[in-house]
């Protein structure tokens, strides 16, 4: 929980940091050298520019932010600073080789660990509670899940295999439920590792909606499809029907038709795509028109959180939909256990108090939200992680994925891309306004 003593700190940070290089070591080592350095999509870094990446933060934030070190290699790092070089530039840099980005890597992650025990963990904002190690250990899981998209983008065999999720018994539950309206808190000030876009905790007035208990699955978005929807205009934005006519779409990404039914490559494999699972590899403009299709909407960032967090018992929010204890294999689909979500409906045990499931886990999902800084926001510890992208076109996704390790998801953790973006893990559910008619019936005593 938020509160803990410092020696469990210094542990919980250090299991951290392994844990990140673990799934780093694995994401790098399961493809020959060659294709580390090669770029498998326009869209993505070479994995090993992610991999000195991770070393360069680590060495930036850990050894000379907060142990006051001198720069290991200071002319590297122009090359792995993310705002000066466009990822399809990235190729043609003088990069370090495979191996010397991962002696340096691991030369960095030598030295901090030494830093984290001799470092108290209280008295300046950046190693307060182990933030500055949380953050590195967030950042790295962050692009341990940028490389498994690059994975994921890759032609040929299948590098990776984890097992599926354990199928569970099929959800029989409602299709969506009533979150009366009314305050609730969003955003925290007390989660030790939150970073700085998911402060300061604040009210918010959330008037009465209805939101799907699940994500919308494939079966559900193929009616869509079959429904014409790619080719009606009246469902689509007008610059998501831009997008839908300039690039021909008609299926998400990775989708393609073969003999009357619909295929999906997925790692290197090519399957039928499974009916009950949720919907991936969407834009937001796709999850924007098959909401006005079914004659919905997608939820706004307040609705989801409150859907998620609100416990309406005590108006407290919660760090997760199930409560405050961090999430285990029962309670989500996390970290790359699983290369594939869940079937819309698991994971009873991580059901939010109003009956909502799979908001932790599986598919990060689109919100109708712009990603803005919340009342009273201050950067911190750096610029470039969230202020210099408010005010973009970027669209707010909320909740996590497989794809994605559970220290750098949460109740409050909020993520953002382009509104166009469909390689990322990215699926949907959706909402509706909920009237006075609507309201819930007063408990007869
Ligand atoms: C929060 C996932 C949008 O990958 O661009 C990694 C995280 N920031 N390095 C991204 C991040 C700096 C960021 N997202
Ligand atoms: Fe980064």
């Amino acid at each position: 929980g938020p509160t803990m003593d410092p020696q469990a700190l210094r542990e919980r940070a250090r299991a951290a940091l392994l844990a990140a290089r673990d799934r780093t070591t694995l994401l790098t080592s399961c493809v020959e050298d060659s294709e580390l350095t090669a770029q498998h999509s326009p869209l993505m870094s070479p994995l090993v520019w992610d991999l000195a990446h991770i070393g360069n933060q680590e060495e930036q934030w850990l050894l000379r932010a907060v142990a006051g070190r001198d720069a290991m290699r200071p002319e590297i790092d122009p090359l792995y600073d993310a705002f000066e070089h466009p990822r399809a530039e990235r190729p043609s840099l003088p990069l370090l080789a495979p191996a010397e980005a991962r002696g340096y890597a691991a030369e960095v992650r030598g030295r901090a660990l030494d830093v984290l025990e001799k470092t108290p963990l209280h008295g300046t904002p950046l190693t307060d509670a182990g933030f500055a190690f949380g953050m590195i250990a967030q950042h790295e899981q962050q692009h341990d899940e940028t490389m498994l998209i690059t994975h994921q983008l890759r032609s040929g065999p299948t590098a990776l295999t984890a097992p599926d999720p354990q199928p569970g018994p099929p959800y029989t539950g409602p299709d969506e439920v009533l979150v009366p309206g009314g305050p609730f808190t969003m955003g925290t000030s007390t989660e030790p590792w939150a970073l700085d876009n998911e402060r300061p905790a604040h009210r918010r007035l959330v008037p009465p909606f209805f939101i799907d208990t699940t994500p919308v699955t494939n079966a559900a978005y193929q009616r869509f499809i079959d429904d014409g929807g790619y080719e009606e205009i009246r469902w689509w934005s007008p610059a998501g029907w831009a997008m839908v006519r300039q690039n021909q779409l008609r299926a998400p990404l990775f989708w393609r038709r073969e003999g009357g039914q619909w295929l999906r490559r997925r790692f290197g494999t090519v399957e039928p795509v499974p009916a009950d699972e949720p919907v991936l590899h969407v834009s937001w403009y796709e999850a924007d028109a098959y909401a006005r299709w079914a004659g919905r909407r997608l939820p706004s960032e307040e609705e989801w959180e409150k859907a998620a967090r609100h416990d309406p018992v005590t108006d407290r929010s919660r760090r997760y939909p199930w409560g405050d204890a961090d999430p285990t294999p029962e309670h989500a689909n996390l970290g790359q256990r699983h290369l594939r979500p869940a079937p819309a409906g698991s994971y009873p045990m991580g059901e939010s108090p109003f009956g909502v499931r799979q908001l932790i886990g599986d598919v990060w999902e689109w919100t109708s939200s712009d990603f803005l800084p919340y009342p009273g926001f201050a950067a911190f510890p750096y610029r470039e992680y969230s202020d210099v992208f408010f005010g973009g076109d970027y669209k707010v996704l909320r909740g996590g994925a497989f794809s994605v390790d559970a220290v750098a998801c949460r109740g409050t953790f909020r993520n953002w891309d382009h509104p166009v973006r469909r390689q990322i893990f990215s699926g949907f559910r959706t909402a509706r306004d909920a009237g006075p008619a609507d309201a819930p019936e007063p408990e007869v005593s």
